[in-house]
């Protein structure tokens, strides 16, 4: 039975049991795939790669895999029966102790499977919101992962405790003792997400207290596949010691740092969560204070393995996430990232000559001044440059010119201060509405 102190825990039970009763992942992993024909071979095989990474990035050794042609999934038991005898013996001649699915299952799905294969059966949303439980490391990530895994729990409930109804049945119309206890897990989970959703919007509303004053400068968000190098370059750009590892979805939480001191307006830069293939939607909602980084910036830098032989694919589901969390509007740019692994130079240099508008780089072995370049000329161009004369008693708001524009020129006259400045319209707007209106515009446009 579940407790609500337990329910944290439990969340990590979810039906086909993410973890085994020692509390460890087994160790081999054969992969399951069904294979209908909307899909292509090369897609199924990108698909099964993607999952052989994700069971890897969750501590599972691979160890083989198995794709049925048919034209849909059996609603019951998933396979055929002669299928379900094959991969059986699969999976005892590789000593496999659990099966990960390429797609989802129903609780029932996956309980037949665990009965006939006698492993355990993980589906693809279960192995990423458990790769998700393993990385989460502050506070908001680890309340973000419980919500989602309790998500996916709850309608699940129904097939956990079915074997109690199985053993004692229900008398006359009353309730069995497995009905009675969904529903107390019910409740308890109910009341487990409500209170998560209620401590998501506390660390929102501290979110956005830390974004005061970020409306003056320009937001820059690191957007791609997971395991791109984001996180590197994050490090590499503004000089700080993100973890970033080679393993999917080593960041759950977005950073926000200084990409250039120097520069005017402010250029913030923040890293986020990778994306993937099928991102599963409880994870997508939990995420979302934290994606509002991503919808909420100026620029986003759309990292991508170039080194990754399906980069093209990954630019796609980059670009179908940013489209369901409504970022799509976002102005965007394309990085290339680790060109030092692309073996074949001539390759790279093919690359290089059909986006010609693409930066190519490599977070780990270069200094991405090139990319800092590239992001400073795209904002230059949103960037109006004005005169501005300042009486001498408005001397006091010149901290705040320089901090929200780039001060071109001064020239101290007899009239007060002559300022060439340079900044976005909205900022401009900020200076104007500080001084007296005098009888000349602000926003003159570019001389
Ligand atoms: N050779 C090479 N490796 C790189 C480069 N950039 C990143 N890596 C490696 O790629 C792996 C993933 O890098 P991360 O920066 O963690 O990638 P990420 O996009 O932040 O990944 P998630 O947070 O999991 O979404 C790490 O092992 C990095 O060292 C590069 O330019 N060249
Ligand atoms: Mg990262």
């Amino acid at each position: 039975m579940l407790t609500e102190s337990g329910i944290a825990a439990a969340s990590n039970l979810t039906p086909g049991g993410l973890l085994n009763e020692n509390g460890r992942h087994p160790e081999r992993a054969f992969l399951l795939a069904l294979q209908t024909p909307d899909l292509s071979d090369i897609q199924q095989a990108e698909s099964l790669d993607e999952l052989a990474e994700l069971a890897t990035s969750a501590s599972y050794e691979y160890g083989d895999r198995l794709v049925q042609h048919r034209e849909r999934m059996l609603p019951g038991t998933v396979f055929g029966s002669g299928k379900l005898t094959e991969i059986r013996e699969r999976i005892r001649e590789v000593a496999a102790e659990v099966a990960i699915f390429d797609g989802n299952l129903s609780p029932a799905q996956g309980q037949h499977l665990e009965k006939f294969l006698k492993v355990m059966v993980l589906d693809r949303t279960q192995l990423i919101l458990n790769i998700f439980g393993l990385n989460a490391r502050t506070r908001e990530a680890r309340l973000q992962v419980e919500l989602a895994q309790l998500e996916y729990m709850l309608p699940r409930l129904v097939g956990m405790w079915a074997h109690l109804d199985r053993e004692r049945g229900g008398i006359g119309g009353s309730k069995g003792a497995g009905e009675k206890q969904i529903d107390i897990d019910r409740t308890l989970i109910r009341t487990r997400i409500a209170r998560l959703k209620k401590d998501l919007r506390h660390v929102a509303s501290e979110r956005v207290t830390q974004k005061k004053g970020r409306g003056a400068c320009f937001k820059v968000s690191l957007v791609g596949y997971t395991n791109a190098g984001k996180s590197t370059l994050m490090n590499r750009l503004t000089d700080t010691r993100l973890i970033a590892g080679d393993r999917l979805f080593a960041t759950l939480d977005s950073t926000t740092r200084v990409l250039n001191e120097d520069n005017r307006p402010k250029l913030l830069l923040s890293d986020t969560v990778g994306f993937i293939r099928r991102l599963p939607h409880q994870l997508v909602a939990s995420f979302r204070s934290t994606l509002e980084v991503v919808r909420d910036a100026d620029l986003l830098l759309n990292v991508v393995d170039i080194a990754h032989e399906n980069w093209q694919a990954h630019i796609e589901t980059t670009e179908q996430v940013l489209e369901e969390i409504g970022a799509h509007t976002v102005p965007r740019m394309i990085v290339f990232n680790k060109v030092d692994c692309v073996p074949d130079r001539v390759q790279l240099l093919l690359a290089k000559r059909r986006y010609p508008e693409v930066v190519f780089t490599s977070a780990l072995k270069e200094d991405c001044s090139n990319l800092r370049e590239r992001i400073a000329q795209f904002f230059e161009k949103s960037m109006i440059t004005t005169p501005l004369l300042l009486d001498y008693q408005d001397c006091g708001e010149l901290a705040k010119i320089y901090r929200w524009s780039r001060v071109d020129e001064v020239r101290y006259e007899q009239d007060g201060v002559h300022l060439t400045i340079t900044s976005t319209p909205a900022n401009l707007e900020r200076i104007r509405a500080r001084l007296p209106v005098g009888p000349e515009p602000l926003l003159a446009g570019n001389p």
